[in-house]
């Protein structure tokens, strides 16, 4: 008798499956050779859960079965901290994650955020699928996890609040907000004289409730899914970064798949990536209204005292010492001079 050696691995993890005394066949005729976990944080409605959805149905179609990606949205799995040491030990296969958090591994990860370095949309995708992208990709592999190529939009942040709008460098004096556990985010609201608390996207909603903090800042697509227009009254449009989520693998786990198996996942991982961008810049554009409807109130700051605010509290000098010159002149290639 001959045998392929697909059709054993198939025998064999059906029988393992059907180790259990009268399981039923028909259920369980389509295991997969692997059933691989995707864990983020974001709300289930967010559209990087509802692409990474569509993704994992043409994964299995395309892998015929051999190819399951079992998503848990909403931080399920425990909050960014604790999935990021669960992709580096192999406790979860996927995660994504910004890489302003990333950076407290991988320094050179949170360069794209730093504050008001990107203008639009245009140049944040030149620059991330391009050297900058490639860059920070290589520093994320010398750290032992596989990143896709493309990044994931969270979107341009803005500052909410349950106390005032922000509408000058000024209203951050002293402004009890949440920030991602990241240095950069630390260091730029020390820089705006605010008073920044390091606190899991998980924990917001509830540090928001309770007062712990006055106010956040993320773009408007997670504002709206989170639903922290709740427990906030003011959103002021400060766009201070942008902001992206790297999909990134455990290296063990993404090199045990099969080369042609693993071409159709990160084939079908990036496209959900493409996908995604286009989703959540259309919300960022659109949600204002919405949001207005919902009780928030709006206003939009000049931002160039911002940035100057930034600029003689030594951030970008900062910054551009900690990154080296390497990285801060691939950013500036993109975004121009910055300090
Ligand atoms: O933690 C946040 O604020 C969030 C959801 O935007 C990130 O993942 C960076």
């Amino acid at each position: 008798m001959s045998f392929s050696r697909r059709t054993l691995l198939k025998a064999s993890a059906a029988s393992a499956v059907l180790g259990g005394i009268g399981a039923p066949l028909v259920a369980r005729a389509q295991t997969a050779e692997f059933t691989y976990k995707y864990a983020n944080n974001a709300p289930d409605s967010h559209p990087m859960n509802v692409r990474a959805k569509e993704m994992s149905a043409a994964i299995k179609a395309e892998t015929n079965g051999r190819f399951d990606l079992q998503i848990f949205p909403n931080n399920q799995l425990g909050s960014d901290t604790d999935m990021l040491s669960q992709i580096r030990s192999g406790g979860l296969e996927f995660f994504t994650l910004s890489g302003l958090i990333l950076a407290t591994l991988v320094p050179a990860a949170s360069i794209n955020g730093i504050g008001f370095a990107f203008p639009d949309y245009d140049t944040v995708w030149k620059a991330m699928d391009g050297d900058l992208g490639a860059y920070v990709r290589g520093e994320i592999g010398k750290a032992g996890l596989v990143p896709m190529d493309k990044i994931w939009d969270n979107g341009f942040r803005q500052t909410t609040s349950s106390t005032k709008p922000i509408t000058s460098p000024d209203d951050y004096k002293g402004f009890k907000i949440r920030v991602p556990i990241s240095p950069l985010w630390t260091s730029m609201f020390k820089a705006f004289d605010a008073s920044p608390a390091s606190i899991n996207f998980s924990e917001v909603y509830s540090a928001l409730q309770t007062k712990i903090v006055e106010g956040q800042e993320n773009p408007l697509a997670l504002i709206s899914t989170a639903k922290l227009y709740e427990v906030q009254k003011y959103c002021s449009l400060t766009n201070h970064m942008w902001d992206g989520f790297w999909f990134l693998a455990n290296r063990r786990a993404w090199e045990k798949i099969p080369e042609d198996v693993r071409a159709i996942v990160a084939k079908n991982i990036n496209a959900a990536a493409v996908n995604e961008r286009g989703d959540t810049a259309k919300l960022n554009a659109n949600l204002r209204g919405e949001l207005e409807s919902k009780g928030l109130v709006f206003n939009q700051p000049d931002v160039a005292p911002f940035r100057e605010k930034l600029r003689s509290a030594g951030f970008y000098a900062e910054w551009k010492g900690k990154y080296g010159d390497q990285a801060w002149a691939l950013l500036e290639k993109s975004v121009g001079k910055l300090s």
